[in-house]
């Protein structure tokens, strides 16, 4: 893709290590403690910006602001003003669009030219709940109840909903969790992740800019242990939305169960793409490596269990390692970046540890395996695209979740082989398959417990089309219909008329 502006220049001015401060009911305030987090680009190590350690009091102080807004004016609004309003947030995304992407960059690595390319999936989204804001309905329904009484049910919005999202996606998480609130009538308090806090700041600008009533949307930054635990905790939060690790969305929804909020999570996975003996191997190598290598494979869907019929997978695992050799991996403000930095140089290491797990438990290492150093690479957290053959089901990087550019190649002999094998999984968030018969497309699709199953392609997401997991990837749908009703309770309504 050819980028319009400079990133590199640009970059110079979005962020120059200042304090930026966070958003509740409508103020930019800092933390009550006046506490600070650092947010640094992972690519160089250079301090970013400041923001708020926001905690408990924070915390409060917005579901508060959320309740008043809540109940007050936001209730006040008619359907048809929150899509107006969903709709002018879209006209605001296209025209700050390079700057939200920049800020994605900048503050977790991802390429520019991948940020800039969610562009219709992102601003697609608020227009999708902008037009399902005017299409929420009850229904009347006939009762067998003898005399005249009228029975209906009435949607309503749940209520306040905290969402606690992960540095992976800034822009799209806010906009999943945000957008249906819009649209629904409910408030929010979003806590962004520590590692990559400033995107959703940026979106809030946005949003006031748009006209929404201050208290509707509030930012609350600060750590997952500091203010993510008492969003989940407190009484006053109707429902939580969470993206983020299993063992964060287990504690969540432990948390919750203090006033029996409601919880919908869309946690993490170790996805099986199948390559059948029968696949287009050309069309195959170049996505079944950038299912995990997009994002330097820090993505909830990525494709890391790699299951090859056993005929072709010698040949098929050297040419998704060529591939591999030949991706630019660099900073992602280049134009010409494939694959960026790693978050952090703690998620580096935990990457670093699994490859170590995989050479001692015996698999074989073809490419990669090593953190990159040089001038390119000073200051930042690189680990090269890395693809291990000769895995087997028992070994530690074929059973956990990674999160990072790491390839597990499974060889496999029949189709009822290796559904049971890529179904021995606790998770079910997604999977892939490369076929050119038609049956075993259905075949497959059918038996493969995941949320979301992509045959002949990988990574599609739609706003209209649903997505989540199944098993312990997490419940809940994001997209499609079916979401908005995770934001809206059912009221029976019974009417005696006679
Ligand atoms: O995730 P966490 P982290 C996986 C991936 C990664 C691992 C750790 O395997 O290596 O998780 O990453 C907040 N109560 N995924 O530590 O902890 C936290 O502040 C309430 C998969 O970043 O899940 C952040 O805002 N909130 C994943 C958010 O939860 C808490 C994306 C996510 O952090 C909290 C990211 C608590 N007790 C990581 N503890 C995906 N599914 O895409 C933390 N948080």
């Amino acid at each position: 893709m050819t980028i319009a502006f400079d990133p590199k220049a640009r970059a110079e001015t979005l962020y120059t290590g200042e304090f930026r401060p966070m958003f509740i009911g409508g103020n930019w305030v800092p933390a009550q403690s006046g506490e600070v987090l650092e947010s640094r680009n992972p690519a160089t190590g250079k301090l970013l910006a400041t923001v708020p350690r926001g905690a408990a009091a924070d915390v409060e102080a917005a579901v508060q602001a959320a309740r008043t807004a809540f109940e007050g004016p936001w209730s006040k609004f008619k359907p048809y003003e929150r899509q107006a309003l969903l709709l002018k947030i879209a006209d605001l995304f296209e025209q700050n669009w390079e700057e939200l992407c920049l800020s994605d960059t900048l503050d977790m690595g991802m390429p520019i030219s991948r940020t800039l390319a969610n562009r219709r999936r992102v601003i697609g989204m608020l227009r999708f709940y902008a037009g399902q804001a005017t299409a929420i309905h009850g229904e009347v329904i006939e009762n067998s109840i003898p005399g005249e009484i009228v029975t209906f049910t009435r949607k309503e919005p749940v209520g306040v909903v905290g969402a606690i999202i992960p540095w992976n996606a800034p822009i799209a998480a806010s906009i999943w969790k945000i957008g249906p609130a819009l649209a629904t009538g409910c408030t929010v308090v979003l806590k962004p992740s520590e590692e990559a806090p400033l995107t959703p700041l940026l979106i809030a600008k946005l949003m006031q800019q748009a006209g929404v009533p201050d208290g509707v949307v509030n930012i609350v930054t600060g750590t997952g242990a500091e203010a993510g635990a008492p969003l989940s905790l407190h009484p006053g939060v109707d429902k939580i939305v969470f993206t983020g690790s299993t063992a964060t969305g287990q504690a969540i929804a432990r948390a919750g169960t203090a006033n029996l909020k409601r919880v919908s999570l869309e946690l993490g996975g170790k996805s099986p793409m199948i390559i059948c003996r029968d696949a287009d191997i050309d069309r195959a190598v170049p996505v079944a490596a950038m299912a995990v290598f997009a994002n330097s494979g820090q993505i909830c869907i990525a494709g890391s269990r790699l299951f090859v019929a056993r005929e072709i997978h010698d040949e098929f695992i050297r040419r998704v390692a060529d591939f591999a050799l030949k991706l630019r991996i660099g900073n992602g403000l280049e134009e010409q970046t494939e694959v960026g930095p790693i978050i952090s140089s703690r998620q580096a290491g935990k990457v670093e540890g699994y490859i170590e797990v995989g050479r001692k438990e015996g698999a074989d290492l073809v490419v990669g395996g090593e953190r990159l150093s040089g001038p390119d690479f000073d200051g930042g957290n690189f680990i090269a695209p890395t693809v291990f053959g000769a895995v087997t089901d028992g070994m530690t990087i074929a059973r956990e979740e990674i999160f990072g550019p790491v390839i597990s190649a499974l060889p496999f002999d029949t189709l009822d082989e290796v559904v049971a094998r890529a179904n021995a999984t606790p998770y079910g968030l997604a999977a892939g398959v490369f076929t050119s018969n038609v049956g075993t497309a259905h075949k497959l699709t059918q038996r493969i417990k995941a949320g979301t199953v992509w045959v002949n392609m990988y990574h599609a997401l739609d706003p209209a089309v649903p997505f989540g997991g199944m098993k312990m990837s997490g419940y809940g749908r994001e997209g499609g219909v079916e979401h908005l009703g995770e934001y809206l309770e059912t009221k029976a309504v019974w009417i005696q008329t006679d």
